[in-house]
């Protein structure tokens, strides 16, 4: 196990970029930093490089618009060798975006306020750490303010997301339900991501076109989140992004108390439970004993198993009934011998493919969110099980973006998938080891 996690540490020590203070999710396929990759990361520098963790949420807070948006990738580099770059999301266009850093004009799953509650559990210097926290939380919580202000058009405590790329689970098969209601035009451009890795391993050129067309629309409208939640064609509750504001709403809470600020404690209790309420009365879906996403362009659910739908377990959303069902359901269609916890995308269903990115192949960011939250809810044995099941492909494969489900494609030959030395599948593995 030693020699695995210090492979994990050269991993990470390797895509850092001290120049600037951030790490890159993997190199040639990520040049940039990525928001939920710069927070999962900083869990894992904080293990044994503080003033590396501590950077690296710095640089990504660095880079907040005026509105408390926080974009999901900052392009610190001028390299051509990602697209869509910065020429194509022209965040300039939206009149609070940063001075400072080019970015997209799209977000992605929230994770800042657990990872700072992370960072101080794993601190073995609280005081200084606490001193960092105090310096940053606020960018956290205007971040969060900017979520409730602007992406909750109906006032529900839900937010939304308007592209798949916010959602971090870009080629899902969930998303094929809101394809359908597209026919954006024909882009002629450049792929990248297919000259670094396998193009059966990525989404295809038509799954492109609906990506590119969103944000068209988006940049049409200046970013402007108004416009968005009246025109995108793409918009969706997600449980899992939801998962990660309700987290971190959690820790943010934690925080504040310890730092004394019960104004904002009190604010935020009051989004939480709003919050919680509805995800529970909107999202889960009793037939499939699961949580799942909505679709609120056209008003209905998308009644789709992921393991998205089984992430509110590390938000504590469920009550012990939930959390029950959605063990035996994670159990009975993802869980069978033959196969690795957890599949991104529902096993039994005609959309699975255990190679292609989100839809199917295990990713190490869910599986770590799982067995926190299976602990937490007492599920020891099943964490157990994920935790151990993460740790052997990990082993068997080296530390890849994504990996096969099927047990019996890891017995010889190649199933991990996507980029390798990737950043986030090295840094969880280390917190998952301590
Ligand atoms: C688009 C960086 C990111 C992750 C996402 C993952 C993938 C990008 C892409 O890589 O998405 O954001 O170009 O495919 O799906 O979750 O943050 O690691």
């Amino acid at each position: 196990m030693k020699e695995l996690k210090n492979r994990a540490i050269k991993v990470l020590d390797s895509n850092w970029k001290d120049e600037v203070g951030f790490s890159i999710p993997c190199a040639n396929l990520y040049p940039f930093q990525w928001f939920w990759d710069s927070g999962l990361i900083a869990i894992g520098f904080a293990h044994f490089d503080m003033v590396k963790a501590e950077r690296e949420i710095e640089t990504l807070l660095d880079a907040q618009w005026g509105n408390g948006f926080i974009p999901h990738i900052i392009f610190h580099t001028d390299t051509d060798t990602y697209f869509p770059g910065p020429d194509f999301h022209l965040s300039d266009l939206h009149p609070q975006s940063s001075k400072k850093y080019k970015s997209t004009g799209m977000t992605q799953p929230p994770v800042t306020g657990f990872v700072l509650e992370e960072i101080y559990r794993i601190s073995k210097d609280k005081d200084s750490t606490l001193k960092f926290i105090e310096k940053t939380i606020d960018k956290v919580y205007f971040n969060h303010e900017y979520f409730y202000k602007n992406r909750d058009p109906q006032n529900e405590g839900l937010v939304y997301i308007y592209h798949n790329w916010e959602s971090g689970t870009d080629n899902s098969p969930i998303w094929d339900d809101i394809w359908d209601t597209m026919n954006p035009p024909e882009y002629t451009f450049e792929r990248r991501d297919t000259t670094h890795v396998d193009a059966s391993e990525r989404p295809s050129k038509r799954e492109y076109d609906h990506y590119l067309y969103i944000i068209d629309i988006a940049k049409e409208h200046n970013y402007s989140d108004e416009k968005i939640a009246e025109l995108s064609p793409f918009l969706v509750q997600d449980p899992l992004f939801n998962s990660m504001l309700i987290k971190s709403n959690q820790s943010l809470i934690n925080l504040y108390e310890k730092l004394g600020n019960t104004e904002k404690v009190s604010q935020l209790k009051k989004w939480q439970e709003k919050s919680i309420q509805s995800f529970n009365s909107k999202l889960f879906d009793e037939e499939l004993g699961a949580y799942v996403h909505y679709d609120l362009r056209n008003e209905r659910p998308l009644r789709y198993l992921s393991s998205s739908s089984f992430s509110p377990l590390y938000a504590g959303i469920p009550n012990k009934e939930r959390a029950e069902s959605l063990v035996k359901v994670m159990m009975d269609k993802f869980g069978g011998d033959h196969q690795y916890l957890c599949a991104s995308f529902d096993p039994t269903s005609e959309r699975f493919n255990p190679k292609k990115y989100w839809r199917g192949p295990v990713w190490v960011n869910l599986n770590w969110m799982l067995y926190n939250g299976l602990k937490t809810y007492g599920y020891t044995e099943i964490a157990e099980r994920v935790k151990q099941d993460t740790i052997e492909i990990l082993e068997k494969n080296g530390f890849y973006e994504y990996f096969d489900s099927r047990k019996e494609m890891h017995q010889n030959g190649k199933a991990g998938y996507g980029g390798n030395n990737f950043s986030w599948s090295a840094a969880l593995l280390i917190d998952l080891l301590e």
